[in-house]
């Protein structure tokens, strides 16, 4: 089955491993590249290393970002020096984040630089940027209007939402607008609708691409709750209703054929499978990609 996976961060991350697993490293990959930043001049791609570090097996599961057993020692020499230290970049996490802003500077695509240090990784999915472009997202917060996405999640926390403002004109990578054409299964990780998912959608021709696939999509919220980060906050912020599974799946407004949920998360409109959908162990991340695949091989009939 060729399978294609949209995801941003850790969760969707935690989702995409477990797929690989399931496909024996048969799987593409396309990452959110909202989040990007320059920090200290370097190219970062939060998402992209996150999925890469994920599937290579040497993220920091507990932090959810970040390379495990990395140090800080060169951090702490640039807060030394009096740079900016509200972004944590760990020492051997700058090797990826140096080769990256070089190979951009002599003019090698995203998309290029990720698929040399994805090999490296020993990384077998296909991981591929949403586009070469930047596409950077902006939330704008009640009380400090735009933010760039770093500076409103790490460096102010996360204040109050009023709107998630996407460029527009950028163009999707081609070979993502490809392999979701030639996709008979989309998944969608439990991802934060807004920030992480509605990035990739937005670039033209994307979701009308997705709107030709069967699409399943596992729920980012369980029980009332986001498993992480700021989404629980965000949705009566953004969408007028309360924190629910059901408020994910109206948010993807008629994309997804059908919908993996927690148990006693009930929705309507969608065949849905109930289960333990919060990976907490790496054996929840098979299991989990498992019950997906097969969900969607029944949307496909
Ligand atoms: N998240 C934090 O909460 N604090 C940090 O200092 C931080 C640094 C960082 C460095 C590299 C990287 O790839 C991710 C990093 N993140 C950090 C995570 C990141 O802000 C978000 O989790 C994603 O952008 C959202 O998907």
């Amino acid at each position: 089955m060729n399978v294609v996976a949209l995801s941003g961060g850790v969760g969707g991350a935690r989702l995409v491993e477990g797929l690989c697993r399931a496909l024996d490293g048969k799987l593409t990959v396309i990452v959110n590249t909202g989040d990007d930043c320059r920090h200290w001049g370097l190219a970062i791609c939060p998402d992209l290393d996150t999925v890469m570090y994920t599937l290579a097996g040497v993220g920091d599961a507990a932090r959810g970002w970040g390379l495990r057993g990395d140090t800080f020692t060169a951090h702490e020499a640039m807060r030394a020096f009096g740079e900016p230290a509200w972004f944590s970049l760990g020492d051997r996490d700058l090797a990826t984040h140096l080769t990256r802003t070089a190979a951009l500077a002599r003019g090698e695509p995203l998309d290029a630089v990720t698929a040399r240090l994805s090999a490296a990784l020993g990384v077998t999915a296909r991981v591929l940027p949403m586009s070469n472009e930047p596409a950077p997202t902006l939330v704008d917060t009640t009380e400090h209007g735009l933010l760039p996405f770093q500076e409103w999640l790490v460096l102010r926390r996360a204040p109050e939402v009023r709107g998630v403002v996407l460029p527009s004109g950028v163009a999707a990578l081609p070979a993502a607008r490809q392999a979701i054409d030639a996709a008979d299964l989309v998944v969608i990780g439990p991802s934060n609708p807004y920030v992480s998912i509605e990035p990739i959608l937005a670039l033209p021709g994307v979701r009308d691409a997705l709107s030709r696939r069967p699409v399943v999509a596992v729920s980012p919220i369980v029980g009332g709750a986001a498993v992480k980060g700021p989404l629980a906050e965000m949705i009566p912020r953004l969408s007028g209703v309360a924190p629910s599974a059901q408020a994910i799946l109206d948010r993807y407004d008629g994309l997804v054929s059908a919908f993996v949920v927690e148990r006693g998360d009930e929705i309507r409109g969608v065949p849905s499978l109930a289960t333990d959908a919060v990976m907490r162990a790496p054996e929840d991340r098979l299991r989990l990609a498992r019950e997906v695949l097969d969900l969607g091989a029944r949307v496909r009939r």
